[in-house]
Formats: structure tokens, C-alpha cells, sequence
């Protein structure tokens, strides 16, 4: 199969290109990147190719007739585990055979992984409006009742999955697509919990620092904080620090 060309915005910024990126990778799909600069003219003549929407990620793979365009990230992560993965993401085990498929608990497992990926995907607003991902920043914000009630309930996700599972597990035990579509929740934690006085679980912080250790997602931390422009729709709160690059220039 043609290796797929995933477009995503800055690094920085762009929690739903880290998603489809982290599934690319967590998932050994080989695949070519490209970055556009989001909110910005040069992003355009990319966008109007290829993305029907005018946003990222987007992936792309052949040509003319045969061109596929899958945009939106729960449709990549399907479209990928569809035609691109032998470990099926749900589960993050074999794709399921007539035994795995007769067998409860995966069933159970790929049920409550769905579930929780589009209820990240379709709601819990409160948090993805007030804790824009950012990355390179600790920053103090004062979340409403509704950005509240979504960490409690992320809270409850995670400890509904992880509780009896060792101190360094992913959500499912083996690492998933609802891993991927949490990543940057934990990264918005990281920057917003301790600078806002956001008291976090002691399973939701070991979870987090689980995910800050995935190679991965260091990875594209790393790639984060050598960016230097800044978007400022994506920017809220009281910057308390910044990181990367763009540390020096930084004044309090
Ligand atoms: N529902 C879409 C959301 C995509 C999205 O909002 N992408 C943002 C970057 S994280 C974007 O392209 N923003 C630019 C714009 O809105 O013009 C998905 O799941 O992929």
C-alpha cells in the first residue's frame, strides 16, 4: 500500500494533529508528514488540496482517481486501524479473530475504548476550551464549573480503567487509540493543573506521567518546543513559564 502523507498544524498548538500522529506512530504505520502553519495564508494553497474542511490533521495517499483524503481525526483513527494496522487500536492487541471476537472482555475492552474516544472526540468542551493544548507553557487559568466537571469526569475514566492495573499501565493495559485521544489532555494538564491549583488524583497523575514517558509523545514534545510562533486564539490564562526556544525571550 502507498505510504499515506499525514498534514498536521504546529506541534505546539494542535491537539487533534497529535492524535492522528501518535496513532501513525504508536501503531508502526510507516508514513510521510507535512506541517502547515495554522491561521496562516501559507497554510493555504495545502489546504485547499487537500483538506474539504480547512482544517488538520489530514491524510492522503495516491493519486487522481485513485487519491483517498480522510479528514477528521476519529475517521483516520478508523480509516487506519481499517487498512493500515495488524494490532487492532481499540484493543491494542491481534486483530480480532472468531476466538477474540467470541471472547467478552476484549469485546467489553473495544466497547468502552470506543466510548471513551468519542466522547473526547464529541464533547467534554469545557477542558478543550479553557486548557488550550501549549505545550511550551505552564500557565494559570480559573476554570468554570463545566471545565471542573470534565477533568472530574476524565478522572473517573481513567480511574475506571487503570484501577487494578500496574503503576505504569496505559488505560487498557496494552496502549490503544483511547491513550492516543487522552495524550493531549495529560499534556493540558501538565501545563495548566499545578500553575491553576487544580488538585489531580493520585491515579491521574501516575497515569500522566506514564504517557509524559511514552517515547513517542517525547518526541513530539521535543519537535514543540522548537517553535517559535505563537497563535494567540490558542494562548489563555497567565503564563507563569515558558519552555523550548522561546524561554529566553519570555518576559514576567
Ligand atoms: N473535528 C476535527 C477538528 C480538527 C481541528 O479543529 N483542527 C484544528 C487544529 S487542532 C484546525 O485545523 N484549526 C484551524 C482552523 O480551524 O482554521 C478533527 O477531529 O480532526
Amino acid at each position: 500500500m502507498e505510504k499515506p502523507l499525514l498534514i498536521i498544524g504546529n506541534r505546539n498548538y494542535s491537539s487533534w494533529s497529535l492524535r492522528a500522529w501518535l496513532l501513525l506512530k504508536a501503531f508502526n504505520v510507516d508514513f510521510d508528514e507535512q506541517l502547515v502553519e495554522l491561521f496562516h495564508p501559507s497554510a493555504r494553497p495545502t489546504l485547499e488540496t487537500h483538506s474539504p474542511t480547512g482544517k488538520v490533521p489530514i491524510l492522503v495517499y495516491g493519486e487522481k482517481d485513485n487519491k483517498v483524503t480522510v479528514w477528521d481525526t476519529l475517521a483516520i483513527a478508523m480509516h487506519v486501524n481499517e487498512y493500515f494496522t495488524d494490532i487492532d487500536i481499540w484493543t491494542g492487541t491481534d486483530k480480532p479473530n472468531t476466538e477474540t471476537r467470541n471472547n467478552n472482555q476484549s469485546r467489553i475492552n473495544s466497547a468502552y475504548c470506543q466510548s471513551i474516544v468519542a466522547e473526547m472526540h464529541s464533547g467534554l468542551t469545557g477542558i478543550r476550551n479553557e486548557m488550550p493544548m501549549n505545550i511550551r507553557a505552564t500557565a494559570k487559568i480559573q476554570p468554570s464549573s463545566a471545565c471542573l466537571a470534565d477533568i472530574t469526569r476524565i478522572e473517573d475514566i481513567f480511574d475506571d480503567c487503570l484501577k487494578g492495573r500496574s503503576a505504569d499501565s496505559f488505560l487498557f493495559g496494552d496502549f490503544t487509540a483511547a491513550d492516543v485521544f487522552f495524550a493531549p489532555v495529560v499534556l493540558r494538564l501538565q501545563t495548566y493543573a499545578d500553575a491553576s491549583n487544580i488538585a489531580l488524583q493520585p491515579m491521574t497523575k501516575q497515569y500522566c506521567q506514564t504517557m509524559l514517558n511514552h517515547p513517542h509523545i517525547q518526541a513530539w514534545q521535543q519537535s514543540a518546543l522548537t517553535e517559535t510562533r505563537i497563535i494567540e486564539e490558542d494562548e489563555a490564562g497567565e503564563i507563569m513559564s515558558i519552555a523550548g526556544v522561546l524561554a529566553n525571550n519570555h518576559s514576567f
